[in-house]
């Protein structure tokens, strides 16, 4: 029978010892903090008529620095000569895991590299690009439940309070009452807006509470004509 040799190389917790686990069928430590493996660990299964020996490396950045993890992936990769690295990376963090690609690259070992957490990467990627934590990220997610909540919370921010500028430049122009009418007026109309345009979108979720907010809603909008209905009667027979 054929015998090959494959060393799982990478950073430190980006799931080697999950794929040893995954090919072999053994049952060794995988753990979310770094250096849950600090010796190599083996297994073996078969795949046709080949025997695949299976050496998990200790999760190390680089081979630069002397660590014991180092040496000892560095021992076994020059001195055991497997047939195959695979090289796994988190694909979350691309740019620190290929720094230990280009190293093993030059050790000139046939290679194969794995991308993994690839089920992570849109929300890390997207926190990126946008420069935020992904906790962040995560809470926004949570709280908007889906493109209603964040549709009405898009109707809200275009609707409520002008900014500061304009509101100063409404106080120039008219008075500071016309001002701070318009600030709170905006801000109301913006609140119901949003409020009717969520709980229609979401009514099937929860009825009675959607009816409510939505007569909650319409009852502001009403309490609002009533008030500048009478306002306007009030100005024209006090001009
Ligand atoms: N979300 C996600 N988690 C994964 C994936 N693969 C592994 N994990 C998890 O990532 C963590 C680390 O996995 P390990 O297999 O222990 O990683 P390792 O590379 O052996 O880590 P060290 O031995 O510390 O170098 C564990 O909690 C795994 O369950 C994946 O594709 N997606
Ligand atoms: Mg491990």
């Amino acid at each position: 029978m054929r015998n090959i040799k494959i060393a799982i190389a990478g950073n430190p917790n980006v799931g080697k010892t999950t794929l040893l686990n995954a090919l072999t069928g053994s049952r060794q430590r995988v753990g979310n903090w770094p250096g849950v493996t600090v010796d190599r660990i083996e297994g073996s299964y078969k795949h046709d008529d080949v025997e695949v020996d299976v050496t998990d490396l200790p999760g190390i950045y680089s081979f630069t620095a002397f660590s014991i993890d180092e040496s000892i992936a560095r021992k076994y990769i020059l001195k055991e000569h497997p047939d195959l690295i695979v090289n796994i990376l988190d694909a979350t963090n691309l740019e620190r895991n290929l720094f230990l690609t280009t190293q093993l690259l030059e050790m000139k070992v046939p290679m194969i590299v794995a991308l993994n957490m690839t089920d992570l990467s849109n929300t890390e990627e997207a926190a990126e690009e946008i420069e935020i934590e992904t906790g962040t990220l995560a809470a926004i997610q949570e709280h908007f439940n889906g493109k209603v909540g964040a549709y009405a919370y898009l109707l809200f921010i275009l609707i409520y309070a002008p900014c500061v500028a304009a509101i100063a430049a409404i106080y120039r122009e008219t008075n500071l009452r016309w001002a701070m009418f318009s600030t709170v007026y905006l801000s109301i109309l913006a609140w119901v807006v949003s409020t009717l345009f969520y709980q229609i979108g979401t009514f099937t979720d929860n009825p009675a509470g959607s009816a409510m907010w939505i007569s909650i809603a319409i009852g502001t909008l009403g309490l609002i004509y009533v008030s500048l209905k009478f306002m306007s009667r009030r100005m024209v027979v006090s001009a």
